[in-house]
């Protein structure tokens, strides 16, 4: 019987006894994050309405390989915005019970599709970055990484290396996901006893096939997002809250001796 959480009860939260039994005795717990964790660090979610300039374009249209080509300055511009706000940005609390929450489970894997860095900086160890990272920099010609290069009136900035134009390294629509952490996080996905999918609208795949990977082999899937996705049918839990707010309580209810 799958037990739904709806609406948090009176006292925040009310975490169910089957749930803390589960997290205590899995031996590894898996954690898909989507831009909904990062919400309440101030850096807009991926389908939030885009601000200013930037009101008019929609992320899919200008995270694409052809959207640069066709217009290199427009999306770098469109990067530099984002960076900006990242560099602003503090991983909340909700980003520091997952950091928390790595220590107390003998194995934890934490997967996100977030290119914000806010995870690590929390002090999650091992964050598998489907996406990328906005913070890194790469040539997109050579397509390796670039750390620094001289500033010039030029925008896009160009390789030291080769001239090429500079982009950020993260994955584009229509590009493929590093295979080696694509891998980790699949195989993840199947050897984990609970899987958590944290703020993710759970429409971008091939990320958002991870938690069926996890629900085919009998994993306990759980959702904590404050508009259930279509995953919410499938899953043993579903929590119509904040991840900044959830998270803690789901912390301090499961392991309160720590
Ligand atoms: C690929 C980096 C091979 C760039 C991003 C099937 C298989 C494979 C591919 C596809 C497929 N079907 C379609 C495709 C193509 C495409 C795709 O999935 N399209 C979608 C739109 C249908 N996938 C790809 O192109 C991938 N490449 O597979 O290569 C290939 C190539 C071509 C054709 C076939 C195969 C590459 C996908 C990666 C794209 N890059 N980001 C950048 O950031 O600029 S994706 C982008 O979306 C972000 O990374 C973001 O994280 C991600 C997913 O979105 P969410 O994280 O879910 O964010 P969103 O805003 O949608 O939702 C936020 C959620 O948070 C909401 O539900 C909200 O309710 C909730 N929320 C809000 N506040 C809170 C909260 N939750 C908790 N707490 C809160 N406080």
């Amino acid at each position: 019987m799958r037990e739904k959480q709806g609406q948090p009860s009176g006292e925040r939260f009310k975490i169910p006894e089957a749930l803390i039994r589960q997290l205590r005795s899995a031996r590894h717990i898996a954690v898909l994050t989507g831009a909904g964790t990062s919400a309440e660090s101030g850096v807009p979610t991926f389908r939030d309405a885009q601000t200013g300039l930037w009101a008019q374009y929609s992320p899919e249209e200008l995270a694409t390989p052809e959207a640069f080509r066709r217009n290199p300055r427009l999306v770098w511009e469109w990067y530099q915005w984002r960076r900006e706000r990242v560099s602003q940005a503090k991983p909340n609390p909700g980003h520091l019970a997952l950091a928390r929450m790595e220590s107390l489970v003998p194995k934890f894997t934490l997967i996100t599709q977030n290119v914000d860095g806010l995870h690590h900086e929390a002090g999650s160890k091992g964050v598998l970055e489907l996406h990328g990272n906005i913070r890194r920099t790469k040539c997109f010609t050579e397509n390796s990484i670039v750390d620094s290069w001289r500033a010039t009136p030029k925008i896009p900035p160009r390789c030291p290396r080769c001239g090429g134009l500079l982009r950020p390294d993260v994955v584009w629509f229509g590009e493929s996901l590093p295979a080696e952490i694509l891998n980790e996080a699949e195989a993840a996905a199947r050897s984990c006893d609970v899987f958590l999918s944290v703020g993710t609208s759970s429409v971008v795949f091939p990320a958002a096939a991870l938690p069926h990977s996890a629900l085919a082999v009998g994993a306990t899937v759980i959702e904590i997002n404050p508009t259930p996705t279509e995953l919410a049918a499938d899953a043993a839990w579903s929590f119509a809250a904040a991840s900044g707010e959830f998270l803690p309580v789901l912390l301090s209810a499961t392991w309160p001796e720590c």
